[in-house]
């Protein structure tokens, strides 16, 4: 079985351990890993250049937030980040690990058009992933990240779910020989005009796929965590749907696809506010679930934060409160306690991009 074949590995019970503690009660991932292109968009955003020591004073922020591991458990960072120290000189790394903080790195390299397909993408990085990935866990990180994306109005197309899917499977297997917990991460786009329904069907045959995958490639389940988009109409249906339809609609979804074996589901954003984003979760976490139901924001975490911020280190403290801020309303829908109550105006607005690629 997949257990035996993987219980024979070193690793086996730190990845365990590891998932765990990602998966811990009351916290969740800050996703912080955006690629050097991605970092120079959200800096444009503030006037600011997309410069080494900018994105440096950036990340330095995220990461000293005082208390941060109380609702944090794990950060993604990007490469460049992993090897990088605060801009008083300790490593980002030792930071984390201060803070009771896992270090994990973003391992795919990117999205490139898919040959064959409707206009459709496919995630690069499988070359040259293990001597990678054991560097990474040489330099302190202990889990990784992967994310592809299926697009609903393009198809998806059969080759698409299964090159995603079978990208995912190979990238969990090198990963946890390496010691790292995969995320595994195939984002369904929210851009179309399709329903909820459409959406929740996609959402079967691609997590359907991604766990014969897994299974073929003798993954241990109890050593991987999920992020997936939450179940939700297309960015321009016109017909919205309530934080407990969207709960109804996820949580069928991972009851249908999803095995109890594997420890947490950890869920993006994918460009929905942060209030709603954190009104889904806490509707899902209304009830106890088999799996630990959580977080790994990037947008919902950081968008006010960076805001707050806005390149003046006379704003650092009060964007680093908004960070916390953002990251305990999380923490508290993690453990379905979250009122909702004042909330700002900027935390309600969408940040959805029609056709927004990283
Ligand atoms: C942080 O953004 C990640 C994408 O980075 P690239 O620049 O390399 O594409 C992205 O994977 C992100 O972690 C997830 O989509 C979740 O972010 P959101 O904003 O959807 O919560």
């Amino acid at each position: 079985s997949s257990l035996t074949v993987r219980a024979a590995s070193p690793y086996a019970d730190e990845l365990v351990k590891t998932a765990k503690t990602v998966a811990s009660p009351g916290r969740g991932i800050l996703a912080m890993d955006e690629s050097n292109a991605t970092c120079g968009k959200r800096l444009a955003s503030i006037g600011l250049e997309n410069t080494e020591a900018n994105r440096q004073a950036y990340r330095t922020l995220l990461v000293t937030a005082p208390g941060l591991g109380q609702y944090i458990s794990g950060a993604i960072l990007f490469e460049e980040t992993l090897y990088q120290s605060t801009v008083d000189g300790r490593k980002i790394v030792d930071v984390l690990v201060e803070q009771n903080i896992v270090p994990g790195i973003k391992v795919d390299k990117g999205l490139v058009p898919l040959a064959g397909s409707n206009d459709e993408s496919w995630c690069q990085g499988l070359d040259g992933l293990a001597s990678r990935t054991a560097a990474y866990y040489q330099q302190g990180a202990r889990f990784a990240k992967w994310r592809t994306v299926v697009s609903i109005p393009n198809g998806p197309s059969a080759l698409a779910v299964k090159e995603a899917a079978w990208g995912l499977a190979r990238y969990a297997a090198i990963s946890q020989d390496s010691g790292l917990v995969p995320i595994v991460e195939p984002e369904i786009l929210l851009d179309g005009e399709h329903g909820i329904d459409r959406t929740f069907e996609v959402a079967q045959k691609v997590w359907a796929e991604v766990f014969f995958y897994l299974a073929e490639n003798n993954v241990m389940f109890e050593g991987i965590l999920l992020k997936p988009s939450m179940v939700t109409p297309g960015a321009e249906c016109k017909d919205r749907a309530t934080p407990q339809q969207v709960a109804d609609y996820t949580l069928s979804l991972l009851q249908r696809r999803i095995p109890p074996a594997v420890p947490g589901i950890m869920f993006l954003s994918g460009g929905q506010s942060e209030v709603e984003a954190t009104l889904n979760l806490n509707a899902m976490n209304q009830a106890p679930n088999p799996w630990h139901v959580s977080f790994s924001y990037a947008r919902a975490l950081q968008n006010t934060c960076l805001k707050t911020w806005g390149g003046q280190p006379e704003n650092v403290k009060a964007a680093q409160d908004a960070l916390l801020t953002r990251a305990k309303a999380n923490s508290l829908a993690q453990l379905g306690k979250y009122t909702g109550e004042g909330e700002s105006d900027e935390a309600k607005q969408g940040m959805f991009v029609k056709g927004y690629v990283y």
